[in-house]
């Protein structure tokens, strides 16, 4: 098998995958770097592999699949020594699914719809009403915590996919602990996780510089 995923590491949908293949740990994946900023998504070669030009992109040997909610969903059926990450149980598959597609619809809308126009437009502060959907967004989580993890008592890929778009969130929009004590205390829980400090923080923190970089 040959993996290579194409990538730029302040991504967060990327790092849900880099977290994954650490979650699992896969050896040997090949990783190659598409700097969204020089708009190198947008050459030909690239949009020869995936029409819809994000990042994460997988390829596996000749099969290629991008997003990173399927990306993860594909690892762990692949590779996973179980299907703890991704349970096969329909119930709590199901509510993994909701989580995911949580994250697709909600989460990542609110946070890519800030900071596109501060990293590519030229905007020097976030517009008040894209503040106020990662507020919104942050207080769905928090009434979604009724456990440690956002599926129950084990991490999943609900988890592995929110944190990355939930930390960058966190980076535009601290959040207060005093509205949302069940969020803190489950990004508190992620951070201390091998697979966040392998897969996360690093480009957590380039985001984080690219961030400030654009900031007035
Ligand atoms: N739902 C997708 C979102 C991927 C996405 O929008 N990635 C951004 C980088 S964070 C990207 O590739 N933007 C370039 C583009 O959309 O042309 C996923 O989870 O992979």
């Amino acid at each position: 098998m040959v993996l290579t995923l194409y990538k730029i590491d302040a991504s967060p949908p990327v790092r849900a995958v880099f977290m994954t293949i650490e979650a699992l740990n896969i050896p040997g994946v090949d990783y190659v770097n598409v700097n969204l900023l020089e708009r190198e998504h947008l050459k030909d070669d690239f949009v020869k592999i995936n029409p819809q030009h994000t990042v994460p992109t997988l390829k596996d040997d000749d099969f290629v699949l991008w997003d990173s909610h399927a990306i993860a969903g594909y690892l762990v059926a692949k590779y996973g020594a179980d299907d703890s990450l991704y349970p096969n149980d329909p119930k709590r598959r199901a509510l993994v699914d909701q989580r995911l597609h949580f994250d697709t619809g909600i989460l990542f809308p609110s946070l890519r719809g800030t900071v596109e126009p501060l990293f590519f437009w030229g905007e020097k502060s976030p517009r008040p009403e894209n503040l106020e959907k990662i507020e919104k967004a942050y207080g769905f989580t928090e009434s979604f915590l009724t456990s440690p993890w956002l599926v129950g008592g084990e991490v999943t890929l609900a988890d592995i996919c929110c944190v990355a778009t939930i930390s960058s969130m966190n980076e535009v929009l601290p959040i207060d602990g005093n509205k949302y004590p069940n969020l803190v205390g489950w990004l508190e829980r992620c951070e201390k996780e091998i697979f966040y400090k392998k897969g996360n923080e690093s480009g957590l923190l380039q985001f984080r510089q690219l961030l400030k970089s654009k900031l007035q």
